[in-house]
């Protein structure tokens, strides 16, 4: 694994970062791809794996999940006769004051940080966010509590932000999204890049609403419901999952869930 550099980069140098855009590019399409790039691991195990059978068997579903999906195929994308009356809301919102102050101020406030292994660090405002590429989907989500429901998403495809950004720069294996109840989850860039990983702001033709995750969630259409995080507050690019939460790279996973969530 390659350390980021800790020494400021060279400033008319963009040479590195447009390598390592290309090797995240290009390390995606094809399997054979990622195992000759030593992007091996990333793409076919969890940040850490637990001991006993159930590791294994964390192991032995993500890597054989990702074989699968090693093209990157669409989740499957339904009509709009399919979508579910009222999407369900679960959990939330948020307590926080801050973000009763962002509702109170119609997120006019709201900025999503987008920061760590990333060329250009930035703080989007959420119509800095509708002016990128936009893409809309409609798809099944998958509770782990047995239920599931078809809503059309609309937002900004998170690999298009991170272009924004200037691209990923050397070291980059995870994006970890923080929200505003406190939740926290990691993504390796198999699932950062592929083109239905998308903070949305908009469900069903309508502003996302609250109960649904506004202003901004994130749509993982290939893994279950508890990946596809709400009330969004900030993006880091880093190398590692260490030190965020008990380091199984995200809330769910310390608390026992899988961390690849394949559906
Ligand atoms: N920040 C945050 N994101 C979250 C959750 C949450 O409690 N907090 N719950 C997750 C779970 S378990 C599910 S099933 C979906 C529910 O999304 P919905 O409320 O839009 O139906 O949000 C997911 N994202
Ligand atoms: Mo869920």
């Amino acid at each position: 694994m390659n350390k980021p550099a800790s020494s400021p980069k060279q400033s008319q140098n963009t040479y590195p970062n447009r390598i390592s855009r290309r090797r995240l590019l290009s390390s995606v399409p094809a399997l054979g791809g990622l195992l000759v790039t030593g992007g091996c691991s990333d793409a076919l195990m969890p940040p850490t794996i637990r001991g006993g059978l159930i590791g294994m068997a964390d192991v032995l579903t993500m890597s054989t999940n990702r074989w699968l999906l090693a093209n990157q195929p669409l989740a499957r994308e339904y009509q709009p006769s399919d979508i579910t009356l009222d999407f369900p809301q679960w959990h939330g919102p948020p307590r926080s004051e801050a973000y009763q102050q962002l509702v109170s101020s119609q997120f006019s406030d709201w900025r999503l940080g987008v920061t760590g292994l990333v060329e250009r660090p930035l703080s989007l405002t959420l119509e800095d966010l509708k002016h990128l590429p936009a893409r809309t989907q409609i798809t099944a989500h998958v509770c782990e509590q047995g239920w599931s429901a078809i809503g059309q998403w609309t937002g900004t495809p998170l690999l298009r932000v991170l272009e924004a950004a200037g691209g990923v720069t050397e070291g980059a294996r995870y994006v970890v999204i923080d929200t505003f109840d406190g939740w926290y989850e990691g993504y390796d860039m198999f699932e950062v890049v592929h083109p239905q990983t998308i903070l949305a702001y908009g469900l069903n033709g309508k502003d996302l609403p609250i109960g649904n995750g506004a202003p901004v969630r994130l749509r993982v259409e290939r893994q279950c419901g508890y990946k596809s995080l709400k009330w969004l507050k900030s993006i880091q690019v880093v190398d590692s999952m260490v030190g965020f939460g008990k380091g199984t790279g995200g809330i769910n996973s310390d608390w026992g869930f899988h961390w690849y969530g394949g559906v």
